[in-house]
């Protein structure tokens, strides 16, 4: 995970922030997290800090909180820990992982770390939690100054922050100890003494606070004596407050709660509405900024664009073939057509396809595209079915009649072709049927007539299209494919809201949207190929198909 920026912490460093905590006027606290995750959420919770629990670390790992887990094992969720936050971490450093030499190496890996500071008790490596058993052995003060003065002499920021834990009170040593311990680690350089009770009430602790009398921050950690109202801790002069283990907790229920009740039900039901979903695990982990961070390093695998298929018709022509199927359902070697079709776009990279279907339309069905119905698809033309489709008419968009079949490279050429209106023309359309009469054709007269690439310096205008131009005037022919951007694909939905209003959709076809918006004065642009194309309007084309491919 990537740091989240926390606007009125992130331009300090973590050291910095850390010891502005423990140095601020008004009490402070630090949330417990024991991962990466509960990290995240103290910090969307709002705490400008992190108490990382050696008790919840442990916990988290499944071992005791008794330096089962290495002290590595520890730096190493830190960094998670920190990855994921902009707050600094204070980290349970337990008894300082050994003796002075090894705080040391702890001390300056925390630091590289970018780990705020770190609390050290004065008791005994392997520690013991402080609310189990009752008189725990305390470290020797001298030797714990020395650990102390070794740890500070080790940090690499000088803002990093070594707290010194005094265990006094839990061992039953008393107050006069405490204060002695506190007054040493003070003197030994502690930048805050943590002091530590398990009395129900706060008694003894605000009874420190006020023994002390602030010569050094001082932070208190009121897991027992909950109770006491947080003011009580301001007043007396507390500088940190720890909510040490409450994230572990809650969790710890939660997941026991969840656990159990699908154990019982053998299904979800029970526990999906009181569950974080799936979708709030993304946001957390920030999959957002992956997604961005996708777009600008690795190779697009998508395209923008997108395309609407035509292929609400039946396809009557193919007679009995398509009684229980539309023919963009037909079998072109092992796959429909609509399949082949699909494909095309895909090799493309066109993935945001949506489909307008009518005749026989529970039998139109592939994975991973939009489908739309024109149920009123055999009282209707072609754009009443584009019309179905009309709100994903948007950016870059190719409207394709659904019983073509092309070579890929025509869409290429397509997707990268200048104007915000162009349309695919067949050069060689002569050539394509024998008999001219044998179908409609969407004939089309232009400014140019076809060059090779190389000598078609201009761009090539429509100029008109219909089934009937004067044979003289014709320069190929439309293969039913079009691509519409910029301002194009807001007009063609004017022009279709238009009809619609003046009740002519139902009777319209692709040609007159394409002539009313000429009409509009917009250019349209043609794209010559030279055959690599077919339409299936008969049995005879059914069978080209299979040699097509
Ligand atoms: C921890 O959270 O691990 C602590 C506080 O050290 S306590 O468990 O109260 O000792
Ligand atoms: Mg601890």
């Amino acid at each position: 995970m990537n740091n989240i920026k926390n606007s009125e912490t992130s331009n300090l460093g973590k050291f910095r922030q850390m010891r502005d905590l423990l140095t601020s006027n008004d009490v402070e606290f630090l949330m417990e997290a024991h991962d990466g995750m509960s990290a995240r959420i103290a910090e969307e919770a709002g705490f400008k800090g992190i108490w990382a629990s050696g008790l919840a670390m442990s916990a988290a790992l499944g071992v005791r909180d008794s330096n089962e887990a290495s002290w590595t094992q520890i730096l190493e969720i830190l960094e998670f820990m920190s990855d994921a936050t902009s707050i600094p971490i204070l980290v349970d450093g337990d008894t300082g992982y050994g003796n002075f030499n090894n705080l040391r190496r702890a001390v300056n890996k925390l630091c590289q770390r970018n780990i705020g500071g770190i609390c050290i008790e004065d008791k005994l490596f392997p520690k013991t939690n402080s609310f189990i058993g009752e008189g725990q052995p305390l470290a020797d003060i001298d030797e714990f100054c020395g650990k102390i003065k070794a740890g500070k002499d080790s940090q690499t920021n000088a803002d990093f922050c070594i707290i010194a834990r005094v265990e006094a009170l839990i061992s039953g040593w008393g107050m006069d100890e405490a204060l002695k311990r506190a007054e040493a680690y003070h003197e030994a350089g502690a930048d805050g003494i943590l002091i530590h009770s398990k009395h129900q009430d706060g008694e003894e602790i605000l009874a420190f606070l006020d023994e002390w009398a602030q010569r050094c921050p001082v932070v208190i950690v009121p897991t027992t004596y909950y109770t006491t109202p947080t003011e009580d801790f301001r007043t007396h002069g507390a500088s940190v407050v720890i909510w040490a283990n409450h994230n572990i907790r809650a969790s710890i229920n939660a997941m026991r709660e969840t656990s159990a009740r699908i154990m019982r039900d053998e299904n979800l039901l029970g526990v999906e509405d009181n569950i974080t979903s799936v979708k709030d695990i993304f946001a957390l982990a920030q999959n957002d900024e992956l997604a961005e961070a996708e777009k600008r390093y690795l190779p697009s695998t998508q395209s923008d664009t997108r395309a609407i298929i035509l292929a609400a018709s039946r396809g009557a022509a193919l007679g009995g073939m398509t009684e229980d199927l539309p023919k963009c359902m037909l079998d072109i070697r092992g796959q429909p057509l609509l399949h082949r079709l699909v494909s095309t776009f895909n090799q493309e990279k066109i993935r945001k396809i949506t489909v307008v279907r009518g005749y026989k339309k529970d039998k139109v069905n592939l994975p991973s595209i939009d489908f739309l119905d024109n149920d009123r698809f055999a009282d209707t033309g072609e754009a009443a079915t584009l019309a179905v489709a009309a709100e994903h008419l948007e950016g870059d968009c190719i409207v394709a009649y659904g019983d073509i079949l092309f070579r890929h490279y025509i869409l290429e050429m397509l997707s990268e072709a200048d104007g915000d209106i162009t349309i695919v023309v067949d050069a060689r359309w002569r050539e394509r049927d024998p008999d001219p009469t044998s179908r409609t054709r969407d004939l089309v007269q232009c400014s140019h007539d076809f060059q090779p690439g190389y000598l078609q310096d201009e761009p090539v205008k429509l100029q008109s299209i219909g089934a009937d131009l004067d044979a003289d005037k014709i320069n190929g022919e439309w293969i039913g494919l079009a691509k519409f951007s910029g301002g194009a694909t807001a007009k063609i939905k004017d022009i279709l809201s238009d009809l619609s209003a003046s009740e002519k959709l139902d009777g319209a076809s692709m040609i007159d949207l394409l002539q009313a918006i000429m009409a509009l004065g917009e250019e349209v642009r043609v794209l010559y190929i030279n055959g690599h194309w077919m339409d299936v309007d008969n049995a005879s084309d059914l069978e080209d198909a299979q040699k097509f491919l």
